[in-house]
């Protein structure tokens, strides 16, 4: 009886949620599009940097943000508008959760590379040191993206899983 007891308590406390669990409620500052939570950050970190605060900030699930829509990719883009309090302002750019691997295109969470919004001429590898994606406004661009350097200083977007 005693050892029925310890041993759920034990299997209790294993399954209890911590750091690491999804949320069932997006956290303070962060907003709820489907079943995703998100957060714009304003700090200028390379895409490393930004890819690594997005997992160890508020919840070791956070990735920088995947964009599998035209809706999620317009939705990403009011972060920063709601942030900043102007939706009229002329420029932005962040990093968004892309990376080159090889020859292909790969999403930090690991979703599938069917959507896409690339700029006019995008992406052309300039240099040939382009693997980190960013969005951005650029002229007539709007909401597009844009291959750069790993190493600029940007922006980003995190996005936290919710559970199902
Ligand atoms: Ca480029």
């Amino acid at each position: 009886m005693g050892i029925v007891l310890l041993l759920g308590i034990i299997i209790a406390v294993a399954a209890s949620p911590s750091d690491g669990s999804l949320c069932r409620k997006c956290p303070k500052f962060w907003l709820q599009n489907g079943n995703k939570c998100y957060r714009f950050y304003a700090s200028l970190k390379t895409w490393d940097e930004a890819s690594k605060a997005c997992s160890s900030c508020e919840n070791s699930h956070g990735k920088l943000v995947s964009i599998g829509s035209e809706d999620e990719n317009k939705f990403v883009s009011t972060l920063w508008q709601t942030y900043n309090n102007n939706p009229s302002a002329s420029g932005y750019t962040y990093w968004i959760g892309l990376r080159r691997s090889g020859s292909t295109w790969r999403w930090c969470d690991k979703s599938p590379y069917r959507y896409k919004k690339w700029g006019a001429g995008e992406p052309n590898n300039s240099g040939g040191k382009e693997n980190c994606v960013h969005q951005w406004k650029k002229n007539d661009n709007y909401l597009t993206w844009n291959d750069i350097p790993c190493d600029y200083m940007l922006p980003y977007v995190c996005e936290i899983p919710m559970e199902k």
